[in-house]
Parts: structure tokens; sequence; C-alpha cells
């Protein structure tokens, strides 16, 4: 009897299935009513009633191994049935690499614009999203009448006192010029609110860089100098800057500033719409009103600040033609970019 149980276990482990015939071939010659497994446990009958125990556990394990293989073979067949192809599925074979998330384009791209400021000497401040009007107005020049203050350009979560969603990152600039002493050298990188229309251009939630020099002796010069370093070093060496005059509440005197079309090197083109200059922020000398209302000296200080717009950075930087991709988070848009170091 224990020959013939090893003889049926070597058969099934001879046996060969690469089809699903052969399946039904193992099946019946093994498995079914008439297989040789049924047939082992026939066989029980005449052994001696002592040894029964332990020969029933040894047809046991052989029925075990050869129903095991019947299962994973038909698996493994079912399988490459789904996949249309007659070949064995190799187990062993080293599964494919899961999908690692990715950043953000503004995240990438604001993390590049603040790693060039921090290079010389800038460093990195936060502050809350919901503000009073102190600090994203008053502090900041706004006269009282200002329309930024309506409700149809700031988003107001209360009113008497007013608590608004901050409108720029200034607000977080106010609260270091109230807590440290100069020099300041400070960028902040935010979300910033505005009660506005949406559309391809437009959002009313987008993201700011803003930068902050307080010194003795600080001029437009250095403001002029810091810009243009930062737009040699993110738009490459031969991008040249303009500052148009401008108004802000908070410098005087203030500019807009263009950088020359990184796609047409400032001969002109669509994306430039023929100027050869694009725009991507504003700056000024902050207003000395500014410094007084955070205690600082505007007969001993001085200061540039500068703001710029990361999403309107980021169109530029990879030809996107629609703000709002930004945030629909869609994984084919932001598949698309990889940080660059
Ligand atoms: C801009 C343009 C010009 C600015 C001013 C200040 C502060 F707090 F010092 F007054 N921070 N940022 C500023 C100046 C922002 O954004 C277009």
């Amino acid at each position: 009897m224990n020959a013939e149980i090893e003889k049926v276990k070597a058969e099934i482990g001879k046996f060969s299935i690469s089809s699903s015939e052969e399946l039904e071939k193992f099946r019946l010659e093994f498995l079914s009513k008439k297989g040789k497994v049924p047939a082992l446990f026939v066989g029980l009958k005449d052994v001696l009633p002592e040894e029964k125990r332990k020969v029933g556990q040894a047809i046991n394990e052989v029925k075990v191994l050869a129903q095991k293989k019947f299962d994973d073979q038909k698996a493994l067949l079912g399988n490459n049935k789904a996949q249309g192809s007659g070949e064995m599925v190799d187990p062993t074979l080293p599964s494919k690499p899961g999908q690692v998330g990715g950043s953000h384009p503004i995240s990438i791209v604001r993390d590049q614009m603040v790693k060039i400021f921090e290079r010389i000497g800038f460093n990195v401040s936060h502050g809350p999203e919901i503000e009073d009007d102190w600090h994203n107005f008053t502090a900041l020049n706004f006269p009282p009448d200002h329309p930024a203050r309506e409700m149809q350009d700031t988003f107001f979560i209360e009113k008497d006192p007013d608590i608004a969603l901050r409108t720029h990152t200034s607000s977080v600039q106010v609260r270091v010029m109230e807590n440290e002493k100069p020099p300041i050298r400070t960028l902040s990188p935010g979300r910033v609110f505005r009660n506005e229309a949406i559309s391809a251009r437009a959002h009313c939630i987008f993201h700011q860089v803003e930068g902050l020099y307080i010194n003795r002796g600080v001029s437009f010069v250095d403001l002029k100098q810091t810009l243009y370093h930062f737009a040699k070093e993110f738009f490459g060496e031969n991008t040249k800057i303009r500052l148009r005059p401008s108004f802000f509440p908070f410098t005087e005197p203030s500019a807009e500033l263009d950088v020359s079309c990184p796609f047409c090197n400032g001969k002109g083109c669509k994306i430039c719409k023929g100027t050869g200059w694009v725009e991507i922020g504003g700056a000024g000398m902050v207003d000395p009103r500014v410094l007084r209302s955070s205690n600082i000296d505007p007969d001993e200080y001085s200061g540039f600040a500068f703001g710029m717009g990361i999403e309107r950075i980021t169109m530029l930087k990879y030809q996107i033609n629609d703000i709002r991709l930004f945030f629909e988070n869609d994984v084919r848009f932001l598949q698309q970019f990889q940080r660059e170091i």
C-alpha cells in the first residue's frame, strides 16, 4: 500500500500541465471519482486496523497535493487567458515598480524661486491665511476707502472688526517688521485669496512670493540688482529686466516688473504678444508710512519690496495657457511636471 501511495505521489509531481486540455486530463487521472486518488482510499479497507490511521493520513496528503496542483495550474492558465497569451507566467519575476507621487508644479516653482533668494540671504517667513484688517490693509497704507477693502474684492469672514482671507502675503511681512529688527531679508511664499471671477487668466485663489529687504541705506539700485539676479537665475543668463512706473499703496516709487520674453529672447512672439516683454510682478521702495506703522524708523532705515505671482511664472515656464489647470488636480496634467534637482 505504501509503495502504491508513493507511486501516485510521484506521478502527480511529474505530470506536466501547460494547457486546459492537460489540466482536464490531470483531473480525470487523479481527482475524478474513478481517478487514482479515490482508488487509494478504496484500498484503505484492506489495511491492518492498527495502520489505518497512518496510511489514511498519507493518502490524504496525496489528495491535498493533487488538489493544490490542480488549483494552482488552473489559476495560472486563467491569468494567461486574461492576458491573451498562451505563455506561462513566471511568478518569480520582480514586480513592476509602484507609482510614486510627485510635486505640484506650483510647489516645484515656489521652491525653485525660494532657493534663488535664499542663496542671497533671504529667510522664509509664514503667516496666517486668515488676517485682520491691520496686517492686510491698514499697516500697508491702504486708505479706508481703498477699493481692495470692498466685499467684491476681498473674502471677508467677519465684519467689525474686519477679518478676511489675506489678499497678499505682504501681511506676513508686516508681522516680520513688527517682530524683528533690521536688517530684515525675508521672503513670504504663500496662498492668497481675491474675490474675482474665475477665468483662464485669473483665479480667486493663487500663490505669491513676496520679498522684503530693510537695512540702512537700501536704495532702488539694490532692488534692481536683486530682481535682475532673480530673473537671470530663473529664466536664464541672457534675460533682461524692465521696470515700468506703477502705483501700490505700500511702496513709493512703485514699478511693474517685466522680463525679456523667455521664448523669443525679446524679439516678439505670440507669448509676449509681439512686445518682447512679459510681466512677472511688482516692486518698489517700502513707503516710509509702512515702516513707521511697524515701528521701524524711516529716517534710519529704508527698504525695498517685491511681489510675484507663482501661477503666472509657472505658466510662463511651462507654457500653460489656463490657470484653472493648477486647481483641478487632474493627474494627467500633474504627472507632466518633475523637479529639476
Ligand atoms: C508687490 C509689489 C510691491 C510688497 C510690499 C511689502 C511690504 F510689506 F513691505 F510693504 N511687501 N510686499 C510689495 C511691493 C508687493 O506685489 C505685487
